[in-house]
C-alpha cells in the first residue's frame, strides 16, 4: 500500500437504493426511477472528486425507501456491526431514500453503539437531474464519516450541508435540496461542504453500547393520525390482532377527541402502550396530568414515525414498565 494511501480513513459504503441511485433519464422530467445506480458504478464516478478516503462499496439493496423496513434494517445492523468490529474500516456511510431515512437512521441510532461514523444520505433529486444534490451530499458524508470528531454522536444524516443527529433528523420537504431535512429539537449539530466541516458542541456519547440489541422481530405498532371528528372506532379497526403498543399523532400537543381518549383508555388498561405524539412537525409533547390515570406515554420531542420505532424497540425488548418507557422518550 502507498505512504499516502497509508494514511486515507478507509470508509466502508452500504447502498440501500433511493433517489441518490435513481434516474430520470431526462434532465428536466419530474418522474425519475429510485435505486438505478449500482453502489460500484456510483463509486467509479464518485472518484473523480479526489476525496481524501479510500472507499468500498457493498450493495445492501437498491429499491425505494418507502420499501424499507426489517429485512433491510436487519442487514444493514449486521454489515455495520461488522464493520464496526473492523480495523480496517474507519467509517460507514449508508447511501438511502429520504423518505424514511429518518426511520432507518434512529433504529440504527439506537441498535449501534457511537464508537465508529455511520452516516446516512441521500438525495433530494436524482443523479441526472439538472441540479442533482446526490454526489455533493455524498462527498459531505465522507467527509463526515472521515472525521475523528464523528464517533460518540451517534449515527447523524447528512443532507444540504446540514449534519443532523439521527434523533432529531426529520424530512421536513417533499422537494427542493434547500432545508429538505431539519432537526428538531436541537437543529444542525455541524456543518460540511466539500471544502469544509465544523461541528458545534461536542460528542455526547459516553457509552460503548448500543442502548438496545436488535430485535429478531419488531412488534406491528400502527400510527393513529388524529383528525378533527375522529370516532372511537377507528381505534378498534386500526389495531392488529394481539396489539402490544400504538402511537397516536395527535392535534396540537397530542390531543384528540375526548370518546377516542376514553376508547384508548381502555386499552390501556388492558396492557396497549399508548404514546401520545403530536402531527405537528415541530411539536414538544410533554406529560399531562391526565397521562398517568390514562396510563399514557407523552412522545416528547419524537414526530410519530420516530416514536412508533422506539417503541417497537421497546416493546420487542419486553419493556412494559411505563416509568421506563417513559424515560426512554425523555432521553432517546
Ligand atoms: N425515492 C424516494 C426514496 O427512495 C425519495 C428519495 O430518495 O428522495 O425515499
Amino acid at each position: 500500500m502507498s505512504e499516502k494511501s497509508a494514511s486515507l480513513p478507509r470508509i466502508l459504503v452500504l447502498a440501500t437504493g433511493g433517489t441518490i441511485a435513481g434516474m430520470a433519464g431526462s434532465a428536466t422530467r419530474h418522474e425519475y426511477r429510485p435505486g438505478q445506480i449500482s453502489v460500484a458504478d456510483w463509486l467509479a464516478e464518485a472518484a473523480q472528486f479526489g476525496m481524501a478516503a479510500e472507499l468500498t462499496g457493498k450493495q445492501i439493496a437498491n429499491i425505494g425507501s418507502e420499501d424499507v423496513g426489517p429485512a433491510i434494517w436487519s442487514a444493514l445492523h449486521s454489515a455495520i456491526l461488522a464493520a464496526i468490529a473492523d480495523d480496517a474500516i474507519d467509517g460507514i456511510v449508508v447511501t438511502h431514500g429520504t423518505d424514511t431515512a429518518e426511520e432507518t437512521a434512529f433504529l440504527l441510532d439506537l441498535t449501534l453503539p457511537p464508537t465508529k461514523p455511520v452516516v446516512i444520505v441521500g438525495a433530494m433529486r436524482p443523479a441526472d437531474a439538472v441540479g442533482s444534490d446526490g454526489m455533493r451530499n455524498f462527498v459531505n458524508a465522507v467527509r463526515v464519516a472521515s472525521d475523528s470528531e464523528a464517533s460518540g454522536r451517534g449515527v447523524v444524516l447528512v443532507m444540504g450541508d446540514r449534519i443532523l443527529a439521527a434523533r432529531d433528523a426529520r424530512k421536513v420537504r417533499t422537494r427542493g435540496t434547500d432545508d429538505a431535512f431539519r432537526g428538531f429539537p436541537r437543529g444542525s449539530i455541524g456543518l460540511v461542504t466539500p471544502a469544509a466541516l465544523d461541528w458545534f458542541g461536542n460528542p455526547w456519547r459516553q457509552d460503548d453500547q448500543p442502548r438496545f440489541a436488535f430485535p429478531a422481530a419488531l412488534p406491528e405498532v400502527p400510527i393513529l393520525y388524529i383528525g378533527a371528528g375522529m370516532t372511537p372506532d377507528l381505534v378498534d379497526r386500526i389495531l392488529p390482532n394481539d396489539p402490544t403498543g400504538i402511537v397516536i399523532a395527535g392535534v396540537g400537543e397530542g390531543n384528540m377527541p375526548d370518546p377516542l381518549r376514553e376508547r384508548l383508555v381502555e386499552h390501556a388498561k388492558a396492557g396497549l402502550t399508548v404514546v401520545r405524539a403530536s402531527r405537528v412537525d415541530e411539536g414538544l409533547v410533554d406529560r399531562e396530568p391526565e397521562d398517568d390515570p390514562n396510563g399514557f406515554v407523552a412522545a416528547r420531542a419524537l414526530n410519530p414515525q420516530k416514536s412508533r420505532v422506539l417503541l417497537q424497540l421497546l416493546l420487542a425488548n419486553k419493556e412494559g414498565d411505563l416509568n421506563r418507557v417513559q424515560a426512554a422518550f425523555d432521553n432517546p
